[in-house]
């Protein structure tokens, strides 16, 4: 597992959850995201695809939080984590992804990087810097994600560059040769570098968490919301703490 996701910037584990373990967490994210929708109205309106900060401790009832935090802290994530981020693993965070409002709305290629800064030598500078990876879990049959392999390590082609810029007559949700779509089936997980290029494939109704892990690196964990991560009590609770450990510690230094 650790090779591929060298070479390529992504894993792809089938059936990596039980039906089980699935059932505990789908009822706390559907309530979350139906109050989201409620919350966010004229957001999912405008295009919106995903939320964000489900682990919030005013955003879920106790039980329902522990119920996601327990899934977080499991044996096996950690496990997966702890091979795949040598410098880690700590929490930095969840989402989740839904289908935009209109089925007419594009997806676009992005490296999440390029959200932090437009400044190229900065953006190439991300590809040796800090690791965050996605941790997804589709809770339905969907039609996934579309990446660029290997370019977790490689800086753009020209079109490439283009397509996610926009630029040169290109739109943002044009094909790009060599991708690789990946389906995904409840019960998979997908690991992917959230710095490589890739777009959402929109459809089928998705509803997908992804759960964020990262080095253990105060830069890069600076914007956690302290809310989001577990207290005193639950910390103690959980079976395999070590993941939020690690970002509470790296926010005190
Ligand atoms: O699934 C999507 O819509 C895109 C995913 C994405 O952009 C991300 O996880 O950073």
């Amino acid at each position: 597992m650790q090779d591929e996701y060298q070479e390529n910037g992504f894993v792809l584990a089938r059936g990596f959850f039980s039906e089980a373990e699935l059932t505990e967490i789908e009822p706390v994210l559907r309530v979350f995201h139906e109050n989201w929708l409620n919350d966010n109205q004229a957001f999912y309106e405008n295009g919106a695809i995903n939320s964000a900060y489900i682990t919030h401790k005013d955003a879920l009832t106790p039980s329902r939080r522990t119920a996601l935090l327990d899934f977080i802290a499991t044996d096996k994530l950690l496990k997966l984590a702890q091979m795949l981020i040598p410098n880690g693993p700590a929490f930095m965070g969840t989402q989740l992804f839904f289908d935009p409002k209109h089925s007419d709305r594009k997806n676009y290629w992005h490296r999440d990087g390029q959200y932090n800064s437009d400044d190229i030598s900065e953006q190439k500078a991300m590809l040796t810097g800090g690791l965050v990876l996605h941790f997804r879990v589709p809770l339905v049959d969907e039609r996934g994600i579309e990446l660029m392999p290997r370019t977790h390590f490689r800086w753009d082609t020209d079109l490439e560059y283009a397509t996610r810029t926009a630029a040169d007559g290109r739109n943002v949700f044009d094909d790009l040769p060599d991708s690789k779509a990946i389906p995904l089936n409840r019960g998979d997980l997908l690991v992917f570098n959230a710095n490589m290029i890739h777009r959402g494939l929109y459809g089928g109704n998705r509803f997908a968490l992804d759960i964020i892990f990262c080095d253990t690196d105060p830069e890069l964990l600076r914007f956690v919301q302290p809310d989001c991560l577990p207290d005193m009590q639950e910390l103690n609770a959980l079976a395999h703490p070590q993941i939020f450990q690690a970002t509470l510690q790296a926010l005190r230094s």
